[in-house]
């Protein structure tokens, strides 16, 4: 299929592909006469490319929605009965100038603007609107982006894999670029441009030289040509000692003369083919990746001389926090603060650091990191996890948005209450001119792209609260049900209800309490067992730390005191065992398996119930899904119906792996109001060694 515009599925034969776009015909008979009076024309006087696209959207979506081919024409004049788009000049900051307004004018529908992209913006906005099926009277939208650089990462290798990817295969096809450009870019691009995401970073950070080449800069150059039309910029992976592997240089120093002069020349062969490109991405000493460090430098420097190649143009470097030394003695969770707060002021104006949204690596829940909020002079990016590596790859159904709203919620208490972590990242708390948020792509070749079809909301809901973190999970959730799935009321409030209990139910059977499981191996199978690794930090052990007296990791004062990288009131949420909420308890105390908790039971029986309870509720999932069937495409209902049944099976296979190896350090039965594992631990342990085996 070319473009889900030109050849769309039939409804009652959904594949996925169209995500959110998927422009049913109008049911409303009252509605539709109402678009109707407004599509006698869409006025576009731009000649730009972006408006060109929004151009070609509308009518897309309006030849589909109400049955019209609507003519473009170039003023409306005296005309009235379109819709007419309005580019204003520019005055706001860059983040003002992505912002549009929608409103009724002299009897024509007005999107207006200060750039291309707020209309492009604008126009995905009001064919949302239609989509719901929502009258255009006294409508009066006004929207700006509270973020400027709205990004996906993609971790996609040359060879077409994905790390951590669960969708297939990448959807970047290089070995037949640049020559032949797949039409599936064009509706990458539209999915993302109508959520406001304005940049895409192509491939893995664990990043290849190649990218760097001159045949791979002309690869990326012919995809960055459709990105361009809706909005994105395109940006780059490096890996940090290309000017040694590629360039033949001795080294990659930072500070030497001959490096800098290579990344300058670089830098200067791309925007040459490239003239809008982004910028780079790095991730460099952590888990093996070169870095700076190698030449004792810092990551300022390394992150300095990049922006110095970069000055003459618009391009950023975005520097990932993601580090953490192979220190037996250390704990992990402190390593990304101790590295980087002491460089708080030393980075380029045109370096943002990137931080993943917790401070070990995108568990079910984590606390906030501690550094946002504590590197006031350096503009801190988000980086969130929209692929689901801890989430039960594209198996198990866990919606994002109540993850990534917790963490933008979370006070921080820099500036006193209401420092919240979305007040850093979008600016306001410490005035950031540049402001970034980013999210790890779940996108593959799979036609749905996302592999499990709920997991499009996941793309859907990261997009959307990119643009404004201020929209609820529930009001995503519903929006997404709605374009996606079914316009039926009762059918849609059961899968929304769904949606927004699945992470809690996901945590209650794979982290209940505040443990997690960043382990090694295929972060699939549950292996609370594994205590031998190449490190400490990548075996289970040294997460959980059971043992005979209890279970947790103690980071207060009596343990690693990672609790002192917060502000005194967060510590004082969690730093005495009795008063942490329950889902942080384990994050920061050992506790003992009698300790009676908050809800009354002993942490073993606690553990036992939130196991069981998280299991069971997926029984409750499928029931949500089941009572939506009548509403929903056959292929959908389907593949999600079959999805479900594997998550159940899964979720009992991770409470009883959880349960068993915990009993044998707990020696106490399970309460007696639950019914045991009816396997041994031995069993369970070889059935996830069938994951592990060649
Ligand atoms: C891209 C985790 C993942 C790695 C990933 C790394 C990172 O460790 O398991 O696959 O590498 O995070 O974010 O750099």
């Amino acid at each position: 299929m070319a473009t889900f515009a030109s050849n769309p599925t039939a409804p009652e034969d959904d594949d996925g592909y169209r995500l959110w776009l998927r422009y049913e015909p109008v049911t409303n008979a009252a509605i539709k006469v109402e678009y109707l009076k407004y599509a006698s024309f869409i006025a576009n006087t731009e000649k730009g490319e972006i408006t060109g696209s929004a151009l070609k959207e509308l009518q897309t979506g309006l030849k589909q929605l109400i049955g019209k081919r609507v003519p473009a024409i170039t003023t409306a004049g005296s005309r009235t009965g379109g819709v007419v788009f309005s580019l204003k000049p520019a005055t706001g900051d860059s983040a003002a100038k992505e912002g549009y307004q929608i409103q009724p004018v002299s009897g024509n529908i007005v999107i207006s603007a200060q750039s291309e992209r707020g209309i492009l913006y604008g126009t995905f906005a009001l064919l949302r609107h239609m989509q719901m099926q929502q009258p255009l009277k006294n409508l009066r939208i006004s929207s700006t982006p509270k973020i400027r650089y709205r990004m996906l990462n993609h971790w996609d290798n040359t060879d077409g894999t994905i790390e951590r990817g669960y969708a297939g295969g990448s959807i970047w096809k290089w070995y037949e670029l640049p020559e032949r450009v797949d039409p599936r870019y064009e509706d990458y691009a539209r999915a993302n441009a109508s959520l406001g995401i304005n940049g895409t970073v192509l491939n893995n950070v664990n990043a290849s030289a190649r990218f760097m080449s001159q045949e791979y800069i002309g690869k990326v150059a012919a995809i960055a040509n459709v990105l361009r039309k809706y909005g994105i910029k395109t940006y780059l992976s490096v890996y940090f000692a290309a000017p040694k592997t590629l360039g033949g240089l001795a080294g990659s120093d930072p500070l030497d003369p001959n490096v800098r002069a290579w990344w300058a020349d670089k830098v200067a062969e791309i925007y040459k083919t490239i003239p809008d490109f982004g910028g780079f991405l790095v991730k460099a000493n952590s888990e093996g990746e070169p870095g700076p460090q190698d030449y004792g430098r810092t990551h300022a420097d390394g992150a300095n001389m990049l922006a110095a190649a970069l000055k003459p143009y618009d391009g950023i470097v975005v520097w990932r926090a993601f580090v953490y030394k192979a220190d037996p003695d250390a704990d992990r969770f402190k390593a990304a603060y101790e590295e980087f707060v002491p460089l708080d002021g030393q980075f380029d104006p045109k370096v943002i650091v990137q931080v993943k949204n917790g401070p070990i690596d995108f568990q079910p829940r984590e606390p906030f990191s501690p550094l946002f909020g504590n590197m006031p002079k350096t503009p801190l990016g988000m980086e969130f996890q929209i692929t689901q590596e801890y989430l039960g790859f594209a198996a198990h159904a866990v919606y994002e948005a109540p993850l990534f709203k917790e963490c933008l919620e979370s006070d921080t208490w820099v500036n006193g209450q209401g420092s919240t972590v979305a007040k850093v990242i979008d600016g306001s708390l410490h005035g950031y001119e540049r402001t970034l948020i980013a999210g790890v792509a779940n996108t593959g070749s799979d036609r749905n792209w996302t592999g499990h079809p709920l997991a499009q909301a996941n793309w859907y809901a990261f997009g959307r609260l990119a643009w404004d973190h201020q929209l609820s999970a529930e009001q995503i959730a519903a929006e997404w049900t709605q374009l996606t799935l079914t316009r039926q009321i009762k059918s849609r409030e059961h899968i929304v209800k769904m949606m927004l209990r699945s992470r809690e139910i996901y945590i209650g059977y794979n982290t209940p309490l505040g443990l997690s499981r960043p382990w090694m191996g295929v972060h699939f199978a549950p292996e609370p067992w594994q205590s031998r690794g190449a490190r400490p930090d990548w075996t289970a052990t040294y997460y959980h730390r059971a043992d005979s007296a209890g279970l947790g990791f103690d980071r207060t004062t009596s343990g690693s005191n990672a609790l002192s990288q917060y502000r005194p009131q967060v510590q004082a949420q969690w730093n005495d065992p009795d008063k942490t909420p329950l889902p942080y308890l384990l994050w920061f105390h050992h506790v003992s398996w009698n300790k009676k908790l908050g809800s009354g039971r002993t942490l073993w029986d606690e553990l036992c119930h939130r196991l069981y309870s998280g299991a069971d509720s997926v029984s409750w999932m499928q029931q949500q899904w089941e009572l939506a069937r009548n509403d929903l495409d056959t292929r959908v209902y389907a593949d999600v119906a079959g999805r479900l049944k594997v998550q159940r099976r899964e979720a009992i296979w991770w409470r009883d792996a959880w349960l068993l190896y915990l009993q044998t350090f707990s020696r106490q039965p399970v309460p007696a109001s639950l019914t045991p594992p009816d396997r041994t631990l031995e069993e369970v342990k070889k059935s996830v060694n069938i994951y592990l085996m060649r």
